[in-house]
């Protein structure tokens, strides 16, 4: 992977594809969102992995077409998925990058894909990582604005690894807060403190933010933060992101 026109051209022979994770209702054991993540499956076969592609994609102003396909496909996909779940919508997450985020006709076009493939806009999530953005940019303010005034819903991802975070939650209408998973990592006992998990979610508790703990890998995990009043998670112990969730995937995974 060398330039941008290696992406535009993997994009138009339709070699990047979405898996999809499902993040799943602690308490019920249901699945009410899924996050989208990109692959580029290479002609050999070889899946490559974002963090070999991302960055290159957005030295090379590639991202903003990338990004776009990424948008419009997950939206197709959440499209294809039940509408609500214990009377909750159904959202697709996808991540934001920076660039994507500074562009002045993001949010149009976010918007744009979301009314063509039939959705609500609560069925859609973004998911910005702190470090990614500044809030003293007006275009990233602005998307941000259009989005959230429109019904899409935000995520701040990787939570508790970034910096300047607690101010974004007064300036942003935020919904969820996905915590880090090297914090998930660190749980291997019941009985454990984690201090710093227990305070995210006292505070998502008082802001009323919906909290997804990523990385769950054992059961041991997924009771330690249901227990403490987690209600979302995500990770290997449910499932890895998968190529195909459909209505039927969607169903099991949490059962
Ligand atoms: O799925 P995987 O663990 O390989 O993802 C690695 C990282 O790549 C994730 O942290 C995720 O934030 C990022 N990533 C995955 N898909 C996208 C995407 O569509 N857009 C952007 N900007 N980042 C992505
Ligand atoms: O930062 P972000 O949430 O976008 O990262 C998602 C990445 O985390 C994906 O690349 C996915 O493959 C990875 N991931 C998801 N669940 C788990 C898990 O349970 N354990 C580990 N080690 N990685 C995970």
């Amino acid at each position: 992977v060398r330039s941008g026109s290696d992406i535009r051209d993997a994009l138009a022979r339709g070699e990047f594809v979405l898996h999809y994770q499902p993040v799943v209702d602690l308490t019920t054991g249901t699945v009410d969102k899924a996050e989208a993540l990109v692959r580029w499956v290479q002609p050999g076969g070889r899946t490559v992995p974002p963090d070999e592609f991302i960055h290159l994609a957005e030295q090379t102003g590639a991202m903003l077409e990338l990004g776009d396909w990424v948008v419009a496909t997950a939206c197709r996909t959440a499209a294809t998925w039940p509408t609500t779940v214990d009377g909750r919508p159904v959202a697709v997450s996808v991540n934001a990058s920076g660039t994507e985020l500074q562009d002045p006709s993001y949010a149009g076009r976010v918007l744009r894909h979301v009314a063509d493939a039939g959705l609500t806009p609560d069925r859609l999530m973004i998911e910005l990582v702190e470090s990614n953005y500044s809030l003293s940019s007006r275009s990233v303010r602005e998307n941000l604005m259009s989005l959230t005034d429109a019904g899409v819903r935000l995520a701040i991802d990787d939570f508790g690894t970034g910096y300047s975070s607690l101010s974004r939650l007064d300036q942003l209408r935020v919904d969820i807060l996905k915590i880090d998973r090297s914090f998930v990592r660190a749980l291997t006992g019941p009985d454990q403190p984690m201090p710093v998990v227990t305070a995210i979610l006292a505070m998502a508790d008082a802001l009323r933010i919906e909290v997804v703990a990523e990385g769950i890998e054992t059961a041991e995990q997924a009771d330690w933060l249901r227990s403490r009043g987690c209600t979302h998670g995500q990770g290997y112990f449910y499932s890895r992101p998968v190529p195909e969730l459909g209505p039927a995937e969607l169903a099991l995974v949490g059962s």
